[in-house]
């Protein structure tokens, strides 16, 4: 590919290991958009969404929201790990339901309630865990959007 004339950063390019499945679902989903999409292209577009999300964290409020996983249970020693750092969160974790959706996943989904900066950290730990194949945060509310 050749670089972008006029660009306004220097490119930087990175090898990244991906599932075959899995990155032809991705190119499936790319060609959905259209002439201009390439795998570059949605990759940035990725980064930039994950950096958005960011953005949007409110660390010193007080945040409600729930946290849903799935993972292999068989992946080394992943249940032990997610144990682990759930202990550390007793005060944020108000409840959790575990569901064994067939032979190798699991769901997780762990309500939430403490102050922001606890409740990112917890999440960007379990959804790091090598295994953990799918999660997200959802923070519903936070203690001033509740009186709204
Ligand atoms: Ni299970």
């Amino acid at each position: 590919m050749a670089t972008t004339p006029g660009a306004a950063a220097e490119l930087a390019r990175f090898s990244i290991a991906v599932p075959e499945d899995l990155l032809r679902a991705f190119d499936e989903q790319i060609k959905r958009r259209g002439d201009n999409a390439n795998r570059s292209e949605a990759i940035r577009d990725l980064i930039r969404a994950s950096l958005v999300e960011d953005a949007q964290r409110t660390p010193d409020a007080q945040v409600i929201g729930s946290l849903t996983m799935i993972y292999d249970h068989h992946t080394g020693d992943l249940t032990r790990r997610l144990d682990e750092v759930q202990h550390d969160y007793t005060d944020e974790i108000v409840s959790t339901m575990h569901v064994h959706l067939d032979h190798h996943n699991c769901l997780e989904i762990l309500a939430l309630k403490g102050r922001g900066e606890r409740v990112y950290e917890l999440a960007d730990k379990l959804l790091g865990l090598r295994g953990v194949s799918h999660g997200e945060l959802t923070c519903a509310a936070t203690d001033s959007s509740l009186e709204l």
